[in-house]
């Protein structure tokens, strides 16, 4: 056991003073993704294969790698009304209050006209026009997610995109496909992977290329993001991804079994999931390693989550400033924060995708129904990207008009600008017009 590990179960703890400055730093970084040129060659091989040879390709590698049956991808209204009545009452309905939280939320973010006069005669606006057409990629595989449907559906919904594509994986769950209804989703593919990516992002004969692609997937989904938002003729993409992670900041006032609820739902998305808690207190890191091992043996997903948490830590630190310090350095994707005062701590956070203040707020509620949206950065992402709203799902341009007056009082700054950068031709178009103004 190296001086700065105080205790290891499954979760190790370390003593954050004890570690170098180096080693604070590999610490908090990310294991390395999958970058391997093979996944690249592999993804490139895949994109240039739906280009060249369409449907026929995507239903080729749908049936190769998912279990499509029969050479039908495309899933239409019958195939979600018969959804629907699959479907239990309970289900249904918690779906329609995860999407009218989500709704509202997003709706409160339309941003209105801006319009200033920045001087007299000198009008500038900023407006908003949604993107036409959008792709929702919706992972299948182990945990089919209806939720990501309306964190990508609902806010698309809300913007006017007027094409809503979505692909997802076959078999198509039953919850997808309601979900899908609600964020009035137009066409609904089961195709999964790179291949979906590509098709989505030039076409074939039966998806119609779409403008932005967004919503999370394996690597392979992941490369074939990278590699089309690359390409000039491929599609913008939401944001880089990587896998998912959560960092909780506790006082001695927390609960230890909330804590480990809180890391094992982020374990059990994947094994390679992080999860890291961060506190000043070494008997809650204590309390929680016991918590965790507990929680863990009695979860479905044991197996995922296990691995998560054997390369996920503790850090025991000197203070809740320290404790902030660490968590703004990691940048994480989920900050949950369990202490007395967890809203006198929010200003000092400045790097999280979405935060989660208090006992009574778990991450599991902004993952499915407070109304926040759970596509988030991570890898650090967070630094630089925001969490994904309204805003992603259109374009902002200005407008500017100017009078008679506004061109006057502007003329000399702009004609003495164009001298310094000895651009004739942009003096030209505000001198030729003060001529006429001048001569009527
Ligand atoms: N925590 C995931 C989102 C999710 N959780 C979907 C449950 N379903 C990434 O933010
Ligand atoms: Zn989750």
């Amino acid at each position: 056991m190296k001086p700065s590990e105080i205790k290891t179960s499954g979760m190790k703890t370390v003593n954050w003073a004890a570690l170098s400055a180096d080693e604070q730093t590999q610490m908090l970084s990310r294991p390395a993704m999958s970058d391997s040129a093979a996944l690249g060659n592999t993804v490139a091989d895949i994109i240039k294969a739906i280009r060249t040879k369409g449907d026929t390709a995507l239903i080729d590698y749908t049936k190769r790698f998912d279990k499509l049956e029969g050479d039908n991808f495309t899933k239409n209204a019958d195939d979600i009304a018969q959804a629907t009545a699959r479907l239990g009452d309970d289900i249904k309905a918690a779906i329609k209050v995860a999407y009218e939280q989500v709704v509202k939320f997003h709706k409160a973010q339309i941003q209105d006209v801006i319009r200033v006069e920045t001087m007299p005669g000198v009008v500038c606006e900023m407006h908003t026009q949604a993107i036409e057409s959008v792709g929702l990629y919706i992972p299948g595989g182990s945990a089919p997610l209806p939720s990501t449907v309306i964190m990508t559906g609902a806010p698309a919904q809300i913007a006017g995109c007027t094409r809503l594509v979505l692909c997802t994986p076959p078999p198509i769950a039953d919850e997808i496909l309601y979900a899908a209804s609600l964020c009035g989703v137009n066409e609904i593919y089961t195709v999964g992977g790179a291949q979906a990516v590509a098709a989505l992002a030039y076409g074939t004969e039966t998806i119609a290329a779409v403008d932005k692609i967004f919503g999370p997937g394996n690597s392979f989904v992941t490369e074939a993001k990278r590699q089309v938002s690359n390409d000039f003729a491929g599609a913008a993409i939401d944001m880089p991804a990587g896998p998912s992670e959560v960092l909780v900041i506790a006082d001695k006032e927390a609960d230890p079994a909330f804590i480990a609820a809180d890391l094992l739902s982020q374990a059990e998305h994947g094994h390679d999931s992080q999860s890291i808690l961060v506190t000043p207190c070494a008997k809650i890191a204590e309390l929680t390693a016991i918590e965790l091992d507990k929680q863990l043996a009695v979860l479905e997903r044991k197996e995922i989550a296990e691995k998560a948490i054997a390369h996920s830590v503790s850090f025991v630190c000197a203070d809740i400033d320290e404790a902030v310090e660490i968590s703004n350095r990691y940048a994480p994707e989920h900050l949950i924060v369990q202490t007395e005062n967890p809203r006198g701590l929010q200003p000092k956070l400045k790097n999280a995708g979405s935060i989660f203040l208090g006992a009574w707020t778990p991450e599991s509620v902004g993952d499915y129904a407070s109304g926040t949206n759970h596509v988030l950065p991570t890898y650090g992402y967070t630094r630089t990207y925001s969490s994904l709203g309204l805003a992603d799902f259109v374009k902002r341009y200005t407008v500017q008009e100017l009078t008679a007056d506004g061109l006057r009082s502007l003329a000399p700054t702009v004609t003495c600008l164009a001298d310094a950068e000895g651009l004739t031709a942009h003096k030209r178009a505000v001198t030729i017009r003060m001529e006429k103004l001048n001569a009527e």
